[in-house]
Protein backbone atom coordinates (compact mmCIF):
# COMPACT_ATOMS: atom_id res chain seq x y z
CA UNK A 1 0.00 0.00 0.00
CA UNK A 2 2.89 2.38 0.42
CA UNK A 3 5.97 3.13 -0.96
CA UNK A 4 7.42 4.87 2.32
CA UNK A 5 10.41 2.87 4.18
CA UNK A 6 10.14 2.38 8.27
CA UNK A 7 13.86 3.41 8.73
CA UNK A 8 13.53 6.72 7.03
CA UNK A 9 13.89 9.88 9.46
CA UNK A 10 11.54 11.14 11.47
CA UNK A 11 10.11 13.54 9.62
CA UNK A 12 9.87 11.91 6.52
CA UNK A 13 8.02 9.24 8.13
CA UNK A 14 5.80 12.04 9.47
CA UNK A 15 4.56 13.51 5.99
CA UNK A 16 4.88 10.33 3.87
CA UNK A 17 4.47 6.85 6.26
CA UNK A 18 1.39 4.38 5.58
CA UNK A 19 0.16 6.25 2.22
CA UNK A 20 0.99 6.14 -1.52
CA UNK A 21 -0.85 8.31 -3.81
CA UNK A 22 -0.64 6.10 -6.64
CA UNK A 23 -3.48 3.68 -4.27
CA UNK A 24 -5.68 6.64 -4.73
CA UNK A 25 -6.03 7.92 -7.80
CA UNK A 26 -2.19 10.16 -7.30
CA UNK A 27 -4.18 12.29 -4.58
CA UNK A 28 -1.03 13.65 -2.76
CA UNK A 29 -2.94 13.79 0.45
CA UNK A 30 -4.98 10.97 1.96
CA UNK A 31 -8.32 11.63 1.71
CA UNK A 32 -10.79 12.24 4.01
CA UNK A 33 -13.45 8.73 4.38
CA UNK A 34 -16.70 10.42 5.23
CA UNK A 35 -18.16 7.58 6.04
CA UNK A 36 -19.95 5.65 9.11
CA UNK A 37 -20.04 1.93 7.25
CA UNK A 38 -18.09 -0.31 4.64
CA UNK A 39 -20.19 -1.93 2.04
CA UNK A 40 -19.46 -5.96 2.22
CA UNK A 41 -19.99 -7.97 -0.99
CA UNK A 42 -22.09 -10.35 0.46
CA UNK A 43 -22.71 -11.88 3.94
CA UNK A 44 -20.28 -14.14 4.02
CA UNK A 45 -17.63 -11.45 3.58
CA UNK A 46 -19.26 -9.89 6.08
CA UNK A 47 -19.12 -12.68 8.84
CA UNK A 48 -15.34 -12.80 8.18
CA UNK A 49 -14.44 -9.07 8.67
CA UNK A 50 -16.73 -9.70 12.18
CA UNK A 51 -14.61 -13.06 12.97
CA UNK A 52 -11.36 -11.75 12.10
CA UNK A 53 -10.75 -13.80 9.34
CA UNK A 54 -10.38 -11.22 6.58
CA UNK A 55 -8.82 -7.48 6.58
CA UNK A 56 -11.21 -4.65 5.78
CA UNK A 57 -13.55 -1.98 7.13
CA UNK A 58 -16.34 -3.25 9.13
CA UNK A 59 -17.89 0.25 10.87
CA UNK A 60 -15.81 3.86 11.43
CA UNK A 61 -16.19 3.11 15.52
CA UNK A 62 -13.55 0.85 14.71
CA UNK A 63 -11.36 1.90 12.07
CA UNK A 64 -11.52 4.02 8.94
CA UNK A 65 -9.00 4.52 6.51
CA UNK A 66 -7.99 7.71 6.92
CA UNK A 67 -7.96 6.98 10.99
CA UNK A 68 -5.72 4.26 9.23
CA UNK A 69 -2.82 6.24 7.85
CA UNK A 70 -2.52 7.99 11.45
CA UNK A 71 -2.18 5.30 13.30
CA UNK A 72 0.42 4.16 11.10
CA UNK A 73 2.11 7.39 11.31
CA UNK A 74 1.53 7.65 15.11
CA UNK A 75 2.86 4.08 15.95
CA UNK A 76 6.07 4.47 13.59
CA UNK A 77 6.89 7.81 14.93
CA UNK A 78 7.01 6.65 18.91
CA UNK A 79 8.60 3.76 17.96
CA UNK A 80 5.51 1.28 18.83
CA UNK A 81 3.89 -1.72 17.06
CA UNK A 82 0.20 -0.51 16.34
CA UNK A 83 -1.48 2.85 17.36
CA UNK A 84 -5.38 3.56 18.22
CA UNK A 85 -6.39 7.34 17.68
CA UNK A 86 -9.25 8.40 19.72
CA UNK A 87 -11.69 11.64 20.54
CA UNK A 88 -9.36 13.02 22.74
CA UNK A 89 -7.01 12.70 25.26
CA UNK A 90 -9.29 11.66 27.79
CA UNK A 91 -10.59 8.48 25.56
CA UNK A 92 -7.09 7.68 24.96
CA UNK A 93 -6.40 7.31 28.44
CA UNK A 94 -9.79 6.12 29.59
CA UNK A 95 -9.98 3.37 26.55
CA UNK A 96 -6.30 2.28 27.80
CA UNK A 97 -7.12 1.45 31.30
CA UNK A 98 -10.71 0.02 31.24
CA UNK A 99 -8.94 -2.61 29.01
CA UNK A 100 -6.56 -3.26 31.43
CA UNK A 101 -8.09 -3.06 34.78
CA UNK A 102 -10.87 -4.51 36.46
CA UNK A 103 -12.53 -4.13 39.99
CA UNK A 104 -9.95 -5.34 42.71
CA UNK A 105 -7.00 -3.92 40.76
CA UNK A 106 -4.71 -1.04 41.80
CA UNK A 107 -2.99 1.78 39.82
CA UNK A 108 0.12 3.21 41.16
CA UNK A 109 0.25 7.10 39.45
CA UNK A 110 2.36 9.65 40.04
CA UNK A 111 0.88 12.43 42.32
CA UNK A 112 1.05 14.73 39.68
CA UNK A 113 -1.72 14.61 36.68
CA UNK A 114 -3.55 16.69 34.32
CA UNK A 115 -6.79 17.82 36.54
CA UNK A 116 -9.14 15.30 34.64
CA UNK A 117 -6.84 12.48 34.67
CA UNK A 118 -6.53 12.40 38.52
CA UNK A 119 -10.14 13.02 38.43
CA UNK A 120 -10.91 9.72 36.52
CA UNK A 121 -8.49 7.71 39.04
CA UNK A 122 -9.34 9.28 42.16
CA UNK A 123 -13.00 9.40 41.09
CA UNK A 124 -14.04 7.43 38.15
CA UNK A 125 -12.06 4.10 38.53
CA UNK A 126 -12.47 4.47 42.35
CA UNK A 127 -16.17 4.08 41.75
CA UNK A 128 -15.73 0.61 39.78
CA UNK A 129 -13.54 -0.70 42.61
CA UNK A 130 -9.74 -0.17 40.97
CA UNK A 131 -7.66 1.02 43.38
CA UNK A 132 -5.11 4.56 42.85
CA UNK A 133 -2.06 4.42 44.72
CA UNK A 134 -0.12 7.88 44.41
CA UNK A 135 3.02 8.63 44.59
CA UNK A 136 6.10 10.89 43.85
CA UNK A 137 7.69 8.66 41.22
CA UNK A 138 10.63 11.52 40.73
CA UNK A 139 12.19 8.61 43.29
CA UNK A 140 11.67 5.20 41.48
CA UNK A 141 12.37 3.39 44.53
CA UNK A 142 9.30 4.56 45.99
CA UNK A 143 8.09 2.25 43.51
CA UNK A 144 9.18 -0.68 45.47
CA UNK A 145 7.09 -0.72 48.44
CA UNK A 146 3.75 -0.02 46.51
CA UNK A 147 4.27 -2.65 44.08
CA UNK A 148 1.78 -5.60 45.18
CA UNK A 149 0.16 -8.83 43.50
CA UNK A 150 -2.88 -6.52 43.21
CA UNK A 151 -1.09 -3.54 41.30
CA UNK A 152 -1.72 -3.87 37.15
CA UNK A 153 -0.50 -0.81 35.80
CA UNK A 154 1.70 2.48 37.24
CA UNK A 155 1.03 5.55 35.16
CA UNK A 156 2.63 8.53 34.69
CA UNK A 157 3.37 12.21 32.90
CA UNK A 158 6.92 13.13 32.19
CA UNK A 159 6.91 16.48 32.52
CA UNK A 160 4.26 16.65 34.60
CA UNK A 161 1.71 18.55 33.89
CA UNK A 162 1.94 21.43 35.52
CA UNK A 163 4.32 22.01 37.39
CA UNK A 164 6.78 20.20 35.03
CA UNK A 165 8.62 17.07 37.46
CA UNK A 166 10.45 14.92 35.37
CA UNK A 167 9.97 10.83 35.96
CA UNK A 168 13.12 9.08 34.96
CA UNK A 169 10.89 6.82 32.59
CA UNK A 170 13.61 3.74 32.29
CA UNK A 171 14.24 3.16 35.69
CA UNK A 172 10.23 3.09 36.60
CA UNK A 173 9.82 1.35 33.80
CA UNK A 174 12.43 -1.35 34.67
CA UNK A 175 11.14 -1.96 38.01
CA UNK A 176 7.16 -2.23 36.79
CA UNK A 177 8.76 -4.97 34.30
CA UNK A 178 10.21 -6.99 37.09
CA UNK A 179 7.13 -6.98 39.08
CA UNK A 180 5.13 -7.78 35.87
CA UNK A 181 3.39 -4.61 35.98
CA UNK A 182 2.75 -2.33 32.67
CA UNK A 183 4.03 0.98 32.75
CA UNK A 184 1.80 3.73 30.92
CA UNK A 185 3.24 6.83 29.74
CA UNK A 186 1.31 10.03 28.77
CA UNK A 187 3.76 12.04 26.49
CA UNK A 188 1.56 14.72 25.58
CA UNK A 189 3.92 17.56 26.59
CA UNK A 190 6.74 15.94 24.75
CA UNK A 191 5.82 14.76 21.42
CA UNK A 192 8.04 11.16 20.44
CA UNK A 193 9.92 14.24 18.61
CA UNK A 194 11.46 14.85 22.17
CA UNK A 195 10.84 11.75 23.78
CA UNK A 196 10.36 7.80 23.31
CA UNK A 197 9.01 6.18 25.85
CA UNK A 198 8.82 2.72 24.34
CA UNK A 199 12.10 2.67 23.61
CA UNK A 200 13.10 3.40 27.18
CA UNK A 201 11.10 0.60 28.29
CA UNK A 202 7.41 1.82 28.94
CA UNK A 203 4.46 -0.58 27.60
CA UNK A 204 2.02 2.22 26.23
CA UNK A 205 1.97 5.71 25.52
CA UNK A 206 -1.26 7.66 25.53
CA UNK A 207 -1.31 11.11 24.05
CA UNK A 208 -3.96 13.77 24.11
CA UNK A 209 -3.18 14.66 20.25
CA UNK A 210 -5.29 17.72 20.53
CA UNK A 211 -1.91 19.33 21.49
CA UNK A 212 1.39 19.58 19.78
CA UNK A 213 0.38 16.41 17.63
CA UNK A 214 -2.60 18.48 16.13
CA UNK A 215 -0.42 21.41 16.32
CA UNK A 216 -3.16 24.31 16.10
CA UNK A 217 -5.67 24.25 18.26
CA UNK A 218 -8.54 23.30 16.10
CA UNK A 219 -9.18 19.56 17.11
CA UNK A 220 -10.08 17.23 20.25
CA UNK A 221 -8.27 14.09 19.74
CA UNK A 222 -6.37 11.28 21.58
CA UNK A 223 -3.85 7.75 20.74
CA UNK A 224 -2.45 5.03 22.65
CA UNK A 225 0.52 3.40 21.12
CA UNK A 226 1.96 -0.10 22.20
CA UNK A 227 2.08 -3.92 21.40
CA UNK A 228 -0.39 -4.66 18.61
CA UNK A 229 -2.52 -7.20 20.67
CA UNK A 230 -2.68 -4.83 23.26
CA UNK A 231 -3.81 -1.74 20.80
CA UNK A 232 -6.26 -4.19 19.43
CA UNK A 233 -7.42 -5.53 22.44
CA UNK A 234 -8.36 -1.67 23.54
CA UNK A 235 -10.01 -0.99 20.08
CA UNK A 236 -12.31 -4.03 19.94
CA UNK A 237 -13.17 -3.62 23.80
CA UNK A 238 -11.92 -0.31 24.89
CA UNK A 239 -13.27 1.57 22.00
CA UNK A 240 -16.00 -0.42 20.39
CA UNK A 241 -17.62 -1.54 23.42
CA UNK A 242 -17.03 0.43 26.82
CA UNK A 243 -16.07 4.23 25.73
CA UNK A 244 -17.29 4.64 22.01
CA UNK A 245 -14.24 7.50 22.23
CA UNK A 246 -13.65 6.90 18.28
CA UNK A 247 -12.30 9.57 16.02
CA UNK A 248 -13.71 11.41 13.39
CA UNK A 249 -11.80 11.02 9.92
CA UNK A 250 -11.99 14.59 9.95
CA UNK A 251 -10.28 14.77 12.69
CA UNK A 252 -7.59 12.12 12.13
CA UNK A 253 -7.14 14.58 8.64
CA UNK A 254 -6.33 17.26 10.86
CA UNK A 255 -3.97 15.05 13.00
CA UNK A 256 -2.24 13.93 9.63
CA UNK A 257 -1.26 17.71 8.71
CA UNK A 258 -0.67 18.98 12.20
CA UNK A 259 1.93 15.83 12.19
CA UNK A 260 3.73 17.01 9.26
CA UNK A 261 5.31 19.88 10.60
CA UNK A 262 5.56 18.06 13.94
CA UNK A 263 9.94 18.15 13.72
CA UNK A 264 9.69 22.21 13.07
CA UNK A 265 7.20 23.24 15.51
CA UNK A 266 8.82 21.27 18.49
CA UNK A 267 12.36 23.02 17.60
CA UNK A 268 10.62 26.11 17.15
CA UNK A 269 8.54 25.43 20.52
CA UNK A 270 11.66 24.65 22.47
CA UNK A 271 13.91 27.06 21.29
CA UNK A 272 11.58 30.01 22.38
CA UNK A 273 10.34 28.57 25.66
CA UNK A 274 14.46 28.10 26.53
CA UNK A 275 14.43 32.04 25.68
CA UNK A 276 11.68 33.02 27.80
CA UNK A 277 12.39 30.76 30.59
CA UNK A 278 16.11 32.33 30.75
CA UNK A 279 14.29 35.59 30.93
CA UNK A 280 11.38 34.78 33.39
CA UNK A 281 14.55 33.26 35.80
CA UNK A 282 16.40 36.50 35.76
CA UNK A 283 13.34 38.51 36.59
CA UNK A 284 13.12 40.21 39.95
CA UNK A 285 8.96 39.67 39.90
CA UNK A 286 9.72 35.88 39.32
CA UNK A 287 10.45 33.75 42.67
CA UNK A 288 10.67 30.26 40.40
CA UNK A 289 10.59 28.87 36.81
CA UNK A 290 10.16 24.94 36.28
CA UNK A 291 11.85 24.12 32.76
CA UNK A 292 13.72 21.30 32.24
CA UNK A 293 16.21 23.18 30.01
CA UNK A 294 17.20 25.41 33.15
CA UNK A 295 20.56 24.00 35.28
CA UNK A 296 18.25 25.41 38.20
CA UNK A 297 15.80 22.33 37.17
CA UNK A 298 16.68 19.76 39.54
CA UNK A 299 16.44 17.03 37.04
CA UNK A 300 18.27 19.00 34.17
CA UNK A 301 20.40 16.20 34.02
CA UNK A 302 17.41 13.19 33.24
CA UNK A 303 16.39 15.59 30.93
CA UNK A 304 19.07 15.85 29.06
CA UNK A 305 19.11 12.23 29.16
CA UNK A 306 15.59 11.24 28.17
CA UNK A 307 13.95 14.14 26.56
CA UNK A 308 16.19 15.47 23.13
CA UNK A 309 14.64 18.84 23.93
CA UNK A 310 13.56 20.46 26.54
CA UNK A 311 10.07 21.39 25.29
CA UNK A 312 7.38 24.13 25.07
CA UNK A 313 5.69 24.40 28.44
CA UNK A 314 7.01 26.55 31.61
CA UNK A 315 6.08 26.90 34.87
CA UNK A 316 6.54 30.10 36.85
CA UNK A 317 5.43 31.35 40.22
CA UNK A 318 5.91 34.91 41.30
CA UNK A 319 7.46 36.73 44.19
CA UNK A 320 4.12 38.11 44.81
CA UNK A 321 2.38 34.29 44.76
CA UNK A 322 -1.35 33.64 44.03
CA UNK A 323 -2.23 37.80 43.44
CA UNK A 324 0.72 38.77 41.60
CA UNK A 325 0.09 35.63 39.14
CA UNK A 326 -3.79 36.86 38.50
CA UNK A 327 -2.35 40.47 37.89
CA UNK A 328 0.38 39.14 35.64
CA UNK A 329 -1.76 37.43 33.37
CA UNK A 330 -4.56 39.74 33.33
CA UNK A 331 -2.05 41.86 32.17
CA UNK A 332 -0.91 39.80 29.12
CA UNK A 333 -1.58 41.37 25.54
CA UNK A 334 -0.30 39.19 23.03
CA UNK A 335 -0.46 35.57 25.38
CA UNK A 336 -3.96 34.45 24.87
CA UNK A 337 -5.31 33.62 28.47
CA UNK A 338 -6.72 29.93 27.63
CA UNK A 339 -6.19 26.37 28.80
CA UNK A 340 -4.63 23.91 26.14
CA UNK A 341 -1.57 23.94 24.74
CA UNK A 342 0.71 22.81 21.74
CA UNK A 343 -1.02 25.76 19.56
CA UNK A 344 0.80 27.80 17.69
CA UNK A 345 -0.45 30.88 19.85
CA UNK A 346 1.17 30.87 23.70
CA UNK A 347 -1.21 30.52 25.81
CA UNK A 348 -1.53 31.37 29.45
CA UNK A 349 -3.21 29.64 32.40
CA UNK A 350 -3.71 29.40 36.27
CA UNK A 351 -4.15 25.89 37.14
CA UNK A 352 -5.14 25.93 40.37
CA UNK A 353 -8.50 27.02 39.47
CA UNK A 354 -8.41 26.10 35.89
CA UNK A 355 -7.36 22.92 34.45
CA UNK A 356 -6.29 21.62 38.35
CA UNK A 357 -9.65 22.43 39.59
CA UNK A 358 -10.38 19.05 39.98
CA UNK A 359 -8.27 18.43 42.94
CA UNK A 360 -9.39 20.15 46.38
CA UNK A 361 -6.95 22.61 47.68
CA UNK A 362 -6.08 20.01 50.51
CA UNK A 363 -5.27 17.29 47.69
CA UNK A 364 -3.05 20.09 45.63
CA UNK A 365 -1.05 21.10 47.89
CA UNK A 366 -0.81 17.61 48.99
CA UNK A 367 0.02 16.66 44.94
CA UNK A 368 2.38 19.87 44.53
CA UNK A 369 0.74 22.03 42.25
CA UNK A 370 1.10 25.62 44.03
CA UNK A 371 -1.96 27.48 44.09
CA UNK A 372 0.22 30.76 42.29
CA UNK A 373 1.57 28.36 39.89
CA UNK A 374 1.73 30.01 36.09
CA UNK A 375 1.23 27.60 33.47
CA UNK A 376 3.00 28.97 29.66
CA UNK A 377 2.56 26.83 26.71
CA UNK A 378 4.84 28.80 24.46
CA UNK A 379 3.43 29.32 20.61
CA UNK A 380 5.38 30.01 17.37
CA UNK A 381 5.48 33.75 17.43
CA UNK A 382 8.12 35.68 17.15
CA UNK A 383 10.06 35.17 20.16
CA UNK A 384 11.09 39.29 20.58
CA UNK A 385 7.41 40.08 20.46
CA UNK A 386 6.77 37.11 23.62
CA UNK A 387 9.64 38.55 25.20
CA UNK A 388 8.25 41.94 25.32
CA UNK A 389 4.81 40.88 26.03
CA UNK A 390 5.65 38.86 29.44
CA UNK A 391 8.09 41.52 30.05
CA UNK A 392 5.31 44.35 30.14
CA UNK A 393 2.85 42.16 32.22
CA UNK A 394 5.88 41.59 34.87
CA UNK A 395 6.36 45.14 35.30
CA UNK A 396 2.82 45.61 36.16
CA UNK A 397 3.29 42.93 39.35
CA UNK A 398 4.08 44.93 42.36
CA UNK A 399 7.17 43.51 44.29
CA UNK A 400 6.36 40.70 47.10
C1 LIG B 1 -4.61 21.27 29.63
N1 LIG B 1 -4.84 18.98 28.99
O1 LIG B 1 -3.66 20.89 30.36
P1 LIG B 1 -7.96 15.93 25.84
N2 LIG B 1 -3.08 14.32 29.05
C2 LIG B 1 -2.48 15.49 29.31
C3 LIG B 1 -3.18 16.69 29.14
O2 LIG B 1 -2.56 17.84 29.39
C4 LIG B 1 -4.53 16.64 28.71
C5 LIG B 1 -5.12 15.39 28.47
C6 LIG B 1 -4.36 14.25 28.63
C7 LIG B 1 -5.44 20.22 29.01
C8 LIG B 1 -6.71 20.42 28.54
C9 LIG B 1 -7.56 21.58 28.83
C10 LIG B 1 -1.06 15.51 29.79
C11 LIG B 1 -5.30 17.86 28.55
C12 LIG B 1 -6.54 15.25 28.00
O3 LIG B 1 -8.24 17.32 26.28
O4 LIG B 1 -9.03 14.97 26.29
O5 LIG B 1 -7.57 15.79 24.40
O6 LIG B 1 -6.59 15.49 26.64
O7 LIG B 1 -4.81 22.47 29.39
Amino acid sequence: MSASDPKQGFATRAIHLGYDPHDYHGALIPPVFMTSTFAFQDIAQGQRRFLGEEAGYIYSRVGNPTVSVLEARLASLEGGEAALATASGMGAITSALWTLLQAGDVIVADQTLYGCTYAFFQHGLARLGVETRFADLTDPSRLDGLLDERVRVVFFESPANPNMRLIDIAAVSERARRRGVLTVVDNTYCTPYLQRPLELGADLVVHSATKYLGGHGDLIAGAVVGAKERIEAMRFFGVKEMTGASISAMDAFLVLRGLKTLELRMERHSASAQAIARMLEAHPAVARVHYPGLDSHPQAALARRQMRLPGGMIALELMGGYDAGVRFMDALRLVTRAVSLGDCETLAQHPASMTHSTYTPEERQRHGIAEGLVRLSIGLETVDDLLADLDQALGGVPPA
